[in-house]
C-alpha cells in the first residue's frame, strides 16, 4: 500500500525567536512537494510563533503531559499544544526516555491523550548500541512498540519512529538493509496488534539523517518518511531532505 511521506523536524533544545527565520525556506521546499507531508516539532516557547508564521508546515510539540492540566510545573497539556497552534507531538523520544526515565505506559498515555485532544502523535521507539550488539534490537524495539503503543492507534493520527538510540546526533546510520529489518519487524508487530490498519500507518527512520544519507535511507523498505534533528535546524539542510522525499 502507497502510504504518503512524512518528514518532520525535532529542533529539541534549540532556536529562538530569530531561527524561526529558518522556516520560510522550510515551507517554500514544503509548497513545492504537495505530496508529502512535512512538520516541525520545536521548543514548548516557539510553537505559537512558529504557528503564526507558517500555515503550510505543521508545528508540533517535542513532549506532552498526558493530564488535561494540574499540579505539573514545567509541564505542558496536548490542549496548551493545541491552544497554541500546535497539531502534533513527538512522545517517547529516546532523549526522554533516557533524561526523564519516562516509561512505556507513560509514552502510551501522552500518546492517548494527544489522540483525546484532537491532535496527531509521533511515537518514538529504538534499541541501544548494547542491546543491538547483543542481537536484542529487534526484540527490544517490538516490545516497546507492543507496550507504548496507544489504544485506537491509527494512521490518521500516529505515525511510528524508529530511531536507533546510537544514531541519534552521533553521525552514524544502520545499513540500509539493517534499516528496512527493523521497519519490517515494526510492521509486522502493528499487523499482530492492529491488523490492517498497520498497512496504512506510517514508519520514520531517524537517527543521523541528512540531505547525503537521505535518499538511500527513505528508499529502504517500509521506510514511510524520516525524524530529523539536527539537520532539521536550517533550511540549507533540511530542504535537501524534503527534496529527496517528495
Ligand atoms: C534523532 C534525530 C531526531 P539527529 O533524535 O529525532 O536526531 O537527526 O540529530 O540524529
Amino acid at each position: 500500500m502507497a502510504r504518503r511521506r512524512l518528514v518532520a523536524g525535532n529542533w529539541k533544545m534549540n532556536g529562538d525567536l530569530a531561527a524561526l527565520a529558518e522556516l520560510d525556506g522550510i515551507a517554500a521546499a514544503a509548497a513545492a512537494a504537495p505530496g508529502l507531508d512535512v512538520a516541525i516539532a520545536v521548543p514548548a516557547t516557539l510553537i505559537m510563533a512558529a504557528a503564526a508564521r507558517t500555515a503550510g508546515l505543521a508545528i508540533g510539540a517535542e513532549d506532552v503531559h498526558p493530564a488535561e492540566k494540574g499540579a505539573h510545573t514545567g509541564c505542558i497539556s496536548v490542549g496548551m499544544v493545541r491552544d497554541a497552534g500546535g497539531r502534533f507531538s513527538i512522545v517517547g523520544h529516546s532523549e526522554r526516555r533516557a533524561d526523564c526515565h519516562e516509561t512505556d505506559a507513560e509514552v502510551r498515555a501522552k500518546a492517548e491523550a494527544l489522540h483525546r485532544g484532537g491532535l496527531s502523535a509521533i511515537l518514538c521507539v529504538g534499541e541501544t548500541l548494547a542491546e543491538r550488539d547483543a542481537g536484542q534490537a529487534v526484540q527490544v524495539v517490538t516490545g516497546q512498540l507492543a507496550a507504548s503503543l496507544p489504544g485506537g492507534a491509527a494512521a490518521g493520527w500516529l505515525s511510528i519512529a524508529y530511531e536507533p538510540v546510537w544514531a541519534i546526533g552521533t553521525g552514524r546510520t544502520p545499513t540500509v538493509g539493517d534499516v528496512a529489518a527493523m521497519h519490517g519487524a515494526i510492521r509486522e508487530e502493528l499487523r499482530a496488534l492492529v491488523g490492517n490498519e498497520a498497512e496504512r500507518i506510517r514508519i520514520l527512520y531517524g537517527g543521523s539523517v541528512t540531505g547525503d544519507n537521505a535518499a538511500e535511507l527513505l528508499g529502504a523498505g517500509d521506510v514511510d518518511g524520516a525524524l530529523v534533528g539536527g539537520a532539521s535546524l536550517t533550511a540549507a539542510k533540511f530542504v535537501p531532505i524534503i527534496e529527496a522525499a517528495a
